[in-house]
C-alpha cells in the first residue's frame, strides 16, 4: 500500500503521514522546505518499517508537480491514496484591503495545487481502477466568515472539484472524500497571520483547538473504511466550536 500526502511537512500532513505509515503505508511526502521532508523521512524510517520518499517542489507550479511526480519510479507512482492536504490562508483582511498576491496564492495553492496532483495520480488510479482521494476543505467551505472572503471560496471550490470527482471518477472504481476542520492548532494561523505569534495564538484562546491527529485519526477512518464504503465528508471542530463564527471560549 502506499500514500502520497501533499504538505507533509507540517500540521495535518505530517501526522497524516506518521498515521499512514503506522498503518503500513509506504509514504511519498511532498512540501516545499527541503530539512522538513528530510525531517518526516527519518522520523517515520525510525518508528515504522515503511519506506518513504520525500519530493520538494512548490506545488503552484504544475511543470514542477509533474516533474516531481515523474521521478518517481514506475510502481511508486501506483499510490493507493493520495491525502490533497496543502494549502493556506495567505491573510485574514477585508476583501478590499488584502493584497491580491494574497488571494492569488491561495487560489494557486488551494485550488490549482489540488487540481495538478489529482490530475496526475488520477492517471495511474484509472489504470488499477481503484484508488481514494481525500482532499482537505474546511469549515470555511461550508461558512463564510467575515475577513475569509478568498480563503473560503477556494474551499468552497474544493467541495465542488470534491463532488465532481466523486462523480466523474465513479466508473473508475475511485472514491473521493473530504475532511472539512474547524479552529486546528498548526502552523495555519501563524502563516495567516504572517509569523505575528500573538495573533496567531490569539486564534485558539479560551479554546480547546483541534490538533493535527485528530485530523490524522479522520485520515486513518476513511482509509479504513471497507471497499464497500465511501466516505463522502466529515466536518469536525473543536467541541467549543459551533459554526465558523459561534464559540464557546472560556
Ligand atoms: P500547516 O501550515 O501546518 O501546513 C501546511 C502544509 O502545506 C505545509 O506542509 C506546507 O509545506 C504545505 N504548503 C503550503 N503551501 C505550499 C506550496 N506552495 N507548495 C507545497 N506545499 C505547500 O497547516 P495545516 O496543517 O493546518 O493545513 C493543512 C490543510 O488543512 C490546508 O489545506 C488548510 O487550508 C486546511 N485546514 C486547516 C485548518 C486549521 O485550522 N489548521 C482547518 C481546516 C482546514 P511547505 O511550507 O514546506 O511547502
Ligand atoms: C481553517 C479553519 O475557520 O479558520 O480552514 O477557516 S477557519
Amino acid at each position: 500500500m502506499k500514500a502520497l500526502i501533499t504538505g507533509a511537512t507540517s500540521g495535518f500532513g505530517y501526522a497524516s503521514a506518521l498515521k499512514l505509515a503506522e498503518l503500513g503505508y509506504d509514504v511519498v511526502l511532498t512540501g516545499r522546505r527541503a530539512t522538513r521532508l528530510a525531517h518526516a523521512e527519518n522520523e517515520i524510517k525510525s518508528r515504522y518499517a515503511v519506506d518513504v520518499r520525500t519530493l520538494c517542489f512548490d506545488i503552484r507550479d504544475g511543470q514542477a508537480c509533474k516533474q516531481a511526480w515523474n521521478s518517481l519510479p514506475p510502481d511508486w507512482r501506483q499510490v493507493d491514496v493520495l491525502l490533497n492536504n496543502a494549502g493556506l490562508a495567505a491573510c485574514a483582511d477585508p476583501f478590499d484591503k488584502a493584497d491580491t498576491e494574497d488571494f492569488e496564492c491561495m487560489i494557486d495553492t488551494n485550488l490549482k495545487g489540488l487540481i495538478y496532483m489529482s490530475k496526475l495520480v488520477v492517471e495511474e488510479m484509472k489504470q488499477c481502477r481503484n484508488g481514494l482521494i481525500i482532499n482537505l476543505s474546511s469549515i470555511a467551505g461550508v461558512e463564510v466568515y467575515p475577513n475569509g472572503n478568498v480563503y473560503c471560496a477556494t474551499k468552497h471550490a474544493v467541495n465542488a472539484i470534491t463532488k465532481g470527482m466523486r462523480m466523474d471518477l465513479l466508473p473508475y472504481g475511485i472514491k473521493v472524500s473530504s475532511i472539512s476542520p474547524g479552529a486546528a492548532e498548526t502552523e495555519f494561523s501563524l502563516v495567516r497571520y504572517k509569523g505575528d505569534e500573538a495573533k496567531a495564538k490569539a486564534v485558539y484562546a479560551g479554546l480547546e483547538p483541534l490538533v493535527a491527529e485528530d485530523i490524522a485519526d479522520t485520515v486513518a477512518f476513511i482509509v479504513t473504511r471497507p471497499a464497500h464504503v465511501m466516505i463522502h465528508d466529515i466536518l469536525l471542530t473543536p467541541a467549543r466550536q459551533a459554526s465558523s463564527m459561534l464559540f464557546n471560549r472560556n
